[in-house]
């Protein structure tokens, strides 16, 4: 085989070769992605939707990781980060933070941005800005301009979640604020603190991960 012939064969192997290759990964991809979980229409453009922190799933390949969960208009809790919502909608959130505090790199997170009022509710009580030590996690849509700080339960507090999904048994803080979605499409999301206990910096592993703390939200023509 001549030299030529020999480089236009591996050059041939090489493609068919990445072609599978990306395939693969893209087909692992799609299969490990969570179900999505639907928000619940609650008016004429206005959707709900209900979600929880925990400080570890507690079972499964990824014990000790860190997450957010997702629950079903019908009520049902999804170990999930896929959220469809309407569009040109606004979107009542509430989270149920069931992990203690870990504190924000940028103190500037503090304060909830891109939300109606430019408030946010915890147990409660109106929040204009936290203080960053006390955030365990944010809720942010970098292209909406939404962060949300989400203020950590105390480590002392007695009936700590180990399992999830955690029941409101189980010491935690309630939080709640309303952003506003623009047209279809999908916006990335996902957690600004870093949380990943046990890993570099604390932004591997569920840091990197949709389905714990990275998301995607699905807007929807309604
Ligand atoms: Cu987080």
């Amino acid at each position: 085989m001549s030299a030529r012939r020999l480089g236009a064969l591996l050059a041939a192997v090489l493609v068919v070769g990445g072609g599978v290759a990306i395939g693969l990964y893209v087909a692992l991809f799609l299969e490990a992605s969570p179900p999505p979980v639907q928000a619940a229409v609650i008016g004429r453009r206005v959707a709900a939707l209900e979600l929880q922190t925990v400080a570890e799933v507690g079972h499964g390949e990824n014990s000790f990781w860190v997450s957010y969960y997702a629950r079903t208009p019908g009520h049902k809790w999804v170990h999930s980060t896929i959220l469809r919502v309407p569009a040109y909608s606004l979107v009542h959130v509430t989270v149920y933070q069931y992990d203690s505090a870990t504190g924000l790199r940028n103190p500037l997170w503090g304060q909830p941005r891109g939300v109606v009022g430019g408030v946010m509710y915890v147990n409660g009580k109106p929040v204009k800005v936290l203080n960053p030590e006390l955030a365990s996690h944010t809720f942010a849509i970098p292209e909406l301009g939404v962060s949300v700080p989400l203020p950590g339960v105390d480590e002392e507090a007695p009936n700590q979640c180990s399992n999830a999904p955690c029941t409101l048994a189980e010491a935690h803080n309630t939080i709640t604020f309303t952003f506003r979605t623009r047209g279809p499409g999908k916006y990335r999301w996902q957690c600004f603190v870093p949380c990943a206990a046990g890993f570099i910096f604390g932004f591997g592993g569920p840091m990197q991960s949709i389905g714990y703390m990275d998301g995607e939200l699905e807007v929807q023509s309604s």
